[in-house]
């Protein structure tokens, strides 16, 4: 094809009206409706049309062209990023290397999609930035990020806590198929703003060596830090793997946050080691410093999974209400959960609403005594064992993900065909198959 962007937009005007379907269609369930496309290249030039035969060469000069309903196709290559789009202040300032500072519009957002079967690499490792940085500050809403893969974000002095792969504070964005990893710092961090989806995305071998904080002790693989008032951020289909502090943290967020689908482990080392890093929970449902606040949030953690992370497999972290635990499936973490919660007098209480649960090896269970559990594998009377899963191998589980996207069809910590987890569970509102939920996060079929 070498349309020019007129061509295009009329050729999918007509697309859509001849079958909706046929055109590119997200597991997001945005449709691609009309709208201008464009193209960036690593040998492209910003000088040039911005077409298919003749892109451009940044996302910055794209987003200077690129409206509400636009697509931007990003071709396979690298990205490859010396400095950031700003000096540094201060050694202690805030830099970007791509700011995403334009909005789309609801149900026609701004799209900044990896080309179909092309592999879009930033490679931020080589900037020299004296000061804190960025990968990707997207400040903007309805953006959609899709195929992107963003490493090496630097901390380029010990002044400072964490860089990160990439920020946002903007709303209903929507992040899909991003593999952001090797950052001095989280991968994903949501700092503020409501709505926004992360899907079928992973984050690994982030590790902030040099923070000032201690080395390894921010870098998360996702994170939801969000103010009040911003409800629906949620994280879907999504993986995180050695890091070196959390999988995934709620850490100071006052809107709730959903976390389902998605598998955390090894989180806690120096990348590729067994050398303890940082904190090490799998999933760190919430907590807001350790002490009592007046508007904590109830957060939900569901259909996901924790194994061989050095400290909790999902942990309550001092959170002030019940969190919602459910269907979840823990493996050798230390412990399986942790409820620690703490009381409007500051005291340690246990919180958090545990339904169909399973917790298997490790050291299973902290601060349970008064959690509103049931259903779960340690109050149902079943015997625990390796014979209950098809497999409880802890390898391959970054295994290539289905077509489609979603997380890859694996046996591990699923359950036997005569597993006696099957039906044991209650109903929470989630599907299930048979007389009533099964234990874990892998509903047999
Ligand atoms: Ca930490
Ligand atoms: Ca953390
Ligand atoms: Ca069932």
């Amino acid at each position: 094809m070498k349309h020019a962007g007129f061509v295009v937009r009329a050729l999918l005007a007509s697309v859509v009206t001849v079958a909706p379907v046929a055109v590119v269609e997200s597991l997001a369930g945005v449709s691609h409706a009309a709208g201008g496309v464009y193209y960036v290249a690593p040998n492209g030039s910003d000088s040039a049309a911005g077409t298919q035969s003749a892109p451009w060469a940044s996302v910055a000069h794209a987003e200077s062209v690129a409206g509400a309903g636009d697509t931007v196709y990003l071709r396979g290559g690298t990205y490859r990023f010396t400095h950031a789009n700003k000096a540094c202040a201060s050694q202690t300032d805030r830099v970007d290397a791509v700011t995403l500072n334009k909005s789309g519009t609801s149900g026609s957002p701004i799209r900044y999609w990896a080309y179909p079967g092309e592999k879009p690499v930033f490679d931020f490792s080589p900037m020299t930035d004296d000061c804190r940085i960025k990968g990707f500050d997207v400040t903007g809403s309805y953006i959609y990020l899709r195929g992107l893969e963003v490493k090496g974000v630097p901390q380029n002095n010990n002044l400072n806590h964490e860089s990160w792969g990439i920020w946002i504070s903007g709303s209903s964005n929507t992040f899909e198929l991003i593999n952001t990893h090797n950052n001095s710092g989280p991968g994903l961090f949501i700092q503020d703003g409501g709505g926004n989806l992360v899907l079928n995305s992973d984050s690994h071998d982030n590790y902030d060596a040099r923070s000032s904080s201690g080395a390894g002790t921010n870098a998360d693989g996702f994170g939801a830090h969000i103010s009040a008032n911003h409800p629906g951020n949620v994280f879907r289909g999504c993986r995180s793997w050695w890091n070196s502090d959390d999988g995934f943290d709620l850490i100071n967020a006052f809107s709730p946050v959903t976390i389902e689908n998605s598998w955390a482990w090894r989180n806690g080392y120096v990348p590729e080691t067994t050398t303890g890093a940082g904190d090490g929970n799998g999933f760190k449902a919430g907590g807001y410093g350790g002490g009592y606040v007046s508007n904590g949030v109830k957060h939900t953690v569901r259909l996901s999974v924790a194994f061989n992370n050095r400290a909790a497999g999902f942990y309550a972290n001092h959170h002030t209400v019940a969190n919602d635990f459910f269907n979840n499936t823990s493996y050798a973490n230390h412990p399986d959960y942790n409820m620690l919660g703490v009381s409007p007098s500051g005291a340690a209480i246990a919180l958090g609403n545990l339904r169909n649960n399973v917790a298997y090896g490790g050291t299973l269970l902290s601060n349970e005594t008064g959690a509103n559990d049931a259903n779960n594998s340690w109050n149902t009377g079943v015997t625990m064992s390796d014979s209950q899963f098809q497999s409880v191998s802890t390898s391959g589980w970054d295994a290539a993900r289905r077509a489609d996207g979603t997380l890859p069809a694996l046996p591990y910590l699923r359950l036997a065909a005569n597993s006696t987890l099957i039906n044991r569970g209650v109903n929470v509102g989630l599907p299930y198959q048979g007389s009533a939920p099964d234990l874990g996060a892998f509903e047999a079929a």
